[in-house]
């Protein structure tokens, strides 16, 4: 079937068929996805059963909660980045730690403090290496900004998730840290290991049909907030990581990629504990 008289029948289907008014926004990008859906049918002469099969895989997929998941390995989710890149950059704006993707694992209503906060429950110390970070929110203008919110989330030494692993505490690894008045924030954890795609789950099935794995390398998750300010969503990675340019998101990026130095005497971490912006 020619492409014109697959954009006719959509349009019949979805346009003509309105009997009350639509929501002329969800009625367009219907209308183009599903135009763009039969035309790849057509020219990929895809079949019935192959058809089928993708039903049931997004079916499996939405039921097993894998569609964020999905999005973020399709490279979905990085587009969107690159296209609020390309949005700024029009709009002028410029500079700032770059964005990069959520991903499918925040969790809202993480315990909140002023300046300083300690993210993991202790569990893994034993086996864990402590990680301190610490930084400045700057406002648009600049200036350090006092009472913005940093929001951190990242994995524990399994790669899992806390609430989406039953078997870690509430908030484990994730705090709200609100910036203190030089506009500092300052954290305690445990430096995570990368998270892996559930081994039989909908999202690596794909993958490994299409030949590729399901692992980020280990990252730390940030959402940095403020009155009158725009929203930054980012990570950063840990340095080292085999899969540190290989992510299967494709979520690391210049900038993302902090300098970390190791301590071995604890009473080096004292030392930098000292600097702490807040009591
Ligand atoms: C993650 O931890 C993550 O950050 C992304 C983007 C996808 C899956 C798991
Ligand atoms: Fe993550």
């Amino acid at each position: 079937m020619k492409h014109a008289e697959i954009d006719k029948l959509v349009q019949t289907w979805i346009v003509d068929a309105a009997q009350r008014p639509a929501n002329p926004r969800l009625q367009q990008v219907v209308v183009r996805l599903l135009g763009d859906l039969c035309k790849a049918i057509e020219d990929l002469d895809i079949t019935p059963t192959e058809f089928w099969n993708g039903v049931a895989y997004m079916s499996a997929a939405g039921a097993s909660s894998e569609l964020g998941l999905l999005a973020a390995g399709l490279g979905l989710e990085h587009f969107l980045d690159l296209r609020a890149d390309e949005a700024e950059a029009k709009a002028g704006l410029a500079g700032g730690t770059p964005r990069t993707i959520e991903g499918p694992l925040y969790v809202a209503g993480a315990p909140e403090s002023v300046g300083y906060a300690r993210l993991d429950d202790g569990t893994e110390s034993e086996r864990a290496e402590v990680l301190m970070m610490q930084g400045t929110v700057y406002g648009e203008d600049g200036q350090p900004l006092p009472g913005a919110k940093v929001e951190v989330w990242h994995a524990n030494l399994l790669g899992n998730y806390s609430f989406f692993d039953r078997t870690q505490s509430d908030f484990n690894l994730r705090r709200s840290i609100i910036t203190d008045a030089q506009g500092r924030y300052q954290f305690r954890s445990i430096i995570p290991v990368g998270y892996g795609c559930p081994p039989d789950g909908t999202t690596q099935q794909l993958l490994d049909q299409l030949g590729r794995h399901g692992q980020r390398p280990a990252h730390i998750h940030f959402f940095v907030s403020a009155q009158g300010q725009r929203k930054l969503t980012t990570q950063i990675n840990i340095d080292g990581d085999k899969y540190l340019w290989d992510d299967f998101a494709f979520a690391t990026r210049e900038g993302l990629v902090p300098p970390v130095s190791r301590i071995t005497d604890p009473r080096q971490l004292d030392a930098l504990r000292l600097q702490q912006p807040c009591a």
